[in-house]
């Protein structure tokens, strides 16, 4: 979620002063660890909230609830074929799901409303235009500028710029099937260039306007773009973002193909921009669009062709372009949307996260347009000018869901209340939470002071590989809810808990988060490498995992007593940092990039804001140095390679890594480490038997990491 990044900017931890300060290990992270097992231990299963006012909506009470899960499981076909059949299909389907989990049964496999024809954007714009809501606003636009009015965007409005935008992209030899990449910033045009590309079939490719160029430039690669759709540059508070800069850079850096086209919006005053365009390469967006043809004819697809691509991390590899296609992810983003956010008419939703992620994919583009809703989208960051204008968005659009992160909201938490004061925030109706587990503080916070223990929290627990929301507390007049659980899974969705050994587990448990049948927005593939897909998703047979082998990772659960779902985070060497997924290993190979480095091992630890930090143990050559000079080169070369994102919060020097007998790093122990420094115990290290060098532990305990 960019808006974390952005806070995490804007409303730093106190940090220590000076480098040789920087020696001293804070004490907030220990304070912070302290804070979190007494608030976990103080959250029980039966400690239940119910908000005080919560109007009847789309789902009428919990036993409505109940008969359509039970339905949804029981015949997923005729559920979801009801569902489907409010939707345009220029072919209505022929059958509604087919699909195999189970790799040992043949190749595994995900197939809903087949012999479907339609269209992601017909649906989104055309039909409501259609229907007469061509002058309802689709997109509000708060600028970066307080104050600033910026034209909102009916959706009339928007049906028209994407139908010429879609004819300029058709005009720079854009097909059916080719991938398009887009880096931009968080402004609805990202959302009509999306569009665009549905509308033709082509597959758009997001990539988060954080990443830097060699990022940017590794996943235009792989997804083998001809076409770029970029902008000048944003003020996301004080800092201008140069995203066409980077696009140069990255068009410039790809092997192996060759960018033909840019397009680039302009956003910024061309005082500010000063971006000169390659010739022959870029046309600026309104060029382009001021010389396309005003009508743009759907492209008609097979429900199983490809919508989109999104690039994620896991704990092994290069990131996977995620694949997702037209059919079920169009019914289920659509349908969750409806529920998990009560959507009714008149209301103006808000959902903070960026486009560059799969919750602005879902919950920004498609599931609110499909449901022909107003929304907010801002392209600014929440602390800027100050902590509070984010409530003063709320009352000024009259916001009934916002949707965020618990990263923005510890961090604006940490401000007090102050902020909240002078605004009044009471059209809201509801309050969502996505990225990673909501500490019961935060929700406490987010419930009484944001909403005035009115609101219910949609705490939503989904992946990009989900495509949409898979276990949540639906909002529900007079439901209750435990602050930190997740509670229910949407229709269609069957939940297991399964252990290191891929059994299932039964009744009240704890262990590792698995899917046991196929959703409609289930992940389809891996873009290029089926057989990462197969192996990494379905190693199980009968399973979808939340994580990939070997360590069976994936996210942590358990099930209480009620049969409600409790997240409990990572056990896998992704890290959750302010929201971003960040593989470890990623990490690594920045670091390992420089030539004085031996060897890096990265892990997350807890931290106040961000929720986890990022800590690096660096073992460098024979006969180098450790200096500050070589720590801010790391940090450099991560954000190089990665994006500001990603830059290292703790750096260790390490004489050497501690490692099995067959030389793996053991880096539960290194978790240990950097969540307690000194004060890590023997019973937290655990059985140390397998280490092949026990003082390299000792070593490490006696050094500290360096707070950047
Ligand atoms: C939507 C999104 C997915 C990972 C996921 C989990 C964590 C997301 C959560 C949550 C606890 C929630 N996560 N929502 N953990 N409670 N409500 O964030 O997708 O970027 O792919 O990240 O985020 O660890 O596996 P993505």
């Amino acid at each position: 979620l960019v808006v974390a990044t952005a806070l995490s900017a804007g409303l730093v931890l106190p940090r220590a002063a000076s480098p040789s300060a920087g020696l001293v290990r804070p004490a907030h992270a220990a304070t912070h660890r302290a804070a979190v097992v007494a608030e976990a231990a103080a959250v029980v299963a039966s400690e239940v909230v119910t908000p005080s006012e919560f109007p009847a909506g789309n789902l009428r009470s919990l036993a409505e609830y109940d008969e359509m899960y039970a339905r949804s499981v029981a015949d997923p076909s005729a559920f979801w074929a009801d569902i489907a059949d409010s939707f345009h299909w220029e072919r209505r389907f022929d059958e509604v799901v087919d699909a195999n989990f189970d790799s040992t049964k043949g190749k595994v496999f995900s197939s809903w409303f087949s012999g479907g024809t339609t269209n992601l954007c017909y649906n989104a714009l055309d039909r409501h235009v259609a229907a007469g809501k061509g002058d309802q606003v689709a997109f509000y636009h708060e600028s970066n500028e307080e104050g600033e009015e910026l034209p909102a965007w009916t959706y009339a409005q928007a049906l028209a710029e994407v139908q010429r935008l879609a004819n300029a992209l058709r005009g720079a030899g854009v097909k059916k099937g080719d991938r398009v990449t887009l880096f931009m910033p968080m402004v609805p045009q990202l959302a009509l260039a999306m569009l665009a590309c549905a509308r033709i079939g082509a597959v758009h490719t997001v990539v988060f306007g954080g990443f830097s160029a060699e990022a940017l430039a590794s996943r235009i690669e792989d997804a083998a773009s001809r076409v770029v759709i970029t902008a000048d540059g944003v003020m996301r508070g004080k800092k201008l973002v140069g995203l066409y800069e980077i696009a140069d850079k990255a068009a410039g850096l790809v092997r192996g193909l060759e960018v033909e086209t840019q397009i680039v919006l302009q956003r910024l005053p061309p005082d500010v921009s000063g971006v000169s365009l390659k010739p022959g390469r870029d046309v600026w967006w309104g060029d382009a669009t001021a010389a396309a043809d005003p009508e743009c004819k759907v492209e008609w697809v097979g429900a199983e062709d490809p919508l989109f691509i999104l690039y994620t991390s896991g704990s092994t590899g290069k990131p996977k372009g995620v694949l997702h296609s037209t059919g079920g992810y169009m019914v289920y983003a659509a349908t969750t949307t409806k529920y998990v956010f009560d959507l009714q008419p008149g209301d103006v939703y808000f959902c903070t996260a960026d486009c560059g992620w799969i919750t602005g994919h879902s919950y920004v583009t498609y599931g609110p347009l499909l449901n022909g809703a107003s929304q907010l989208v801002f392209e600014g960051v929440p602390s800027y000018p100050d902590a509070g204008r984010l409530w003063r968005m709320v009352d000024k659009y009259t916001i009934a869901q916002l949707y965020t992160a618990p990263t923005a909201i510890r961090a604006l938490m940490r401000e007090g209340t102050g902020p909240l004061q002078g605004t009044s925030r009471s059209s809201l109706k509801l309050l969502g939470s996505v990225g990673e587990p909501i500490n019961p503080e935060a929700w406490r916070w987010y419930y009484e002071e944001v909403g005035g223990s009115r609101c219910p929290i949609v705490d939503t627990w989904w992946q990009t590989e989900t495509g949409g929301v898979m276990i949540v507390p639906l909002p529900i007049q007079g439901a209750s809810m435990k602050p930190g659980c997740a509670m229910r899974p949407f229709f269609g969705v069957q939940p297991a808990v399964i252990n290191e050994q891929g059994e299932e587990k039964e009744g009240a448990c704890e262990g590792l988060l698995a899917i046991k049948a196929a959703w409609p927005s289930t992940i389809r593939d891996v873009f290029g490498d089926y057989e990462r897909y197969q192996q990494t998703y379905f190693p199980i047979p009968g399973f979808y995992l939340t994580g990939e082998p070997p360590r069976r990772g994936g996210d942590g659960c358990r099930r209480d007593e009620d049969g409600h779902y409790w997240i409990t985070g990572r056990v896998d060497d992704v890290i959750n940092v302010s929201g971003h997924r960040i593989g470890t290993a990623e990490v690594e190979s920045a670091v390992v990039l420089h030539p004085n480095v031996a060897e890096a091992a990265v892990v997350g630890y807890p931290h106040p804001v961000k929720g986890e930090g990022i800590y690096i143990y660096v073992t460098l050559n024979e006969g180098v140095h450790e200096s500050d000079e070589l720590r801010k080169a790391l940090v450099m070369q991560c954000r190089s390679e990665i994006g500001a994102f990603a830059a290292p919060d703790v750096v260790h020097w390490a004489p050497s890594l501690p490692k099995t007998r067959s030389g793996k790093i053991m880096r539960r122990i290194l978790r240990k480490i950097a969540a307690s420094g000194k004060e890590v115990t023997a019973d937290e290290l655990g059985d140390t038997s397998t280490l092949a060098d026990p003082p390299v532990v000792d070593q490490l305990i006696a050094s500290h990491g360096i707070w950047l």
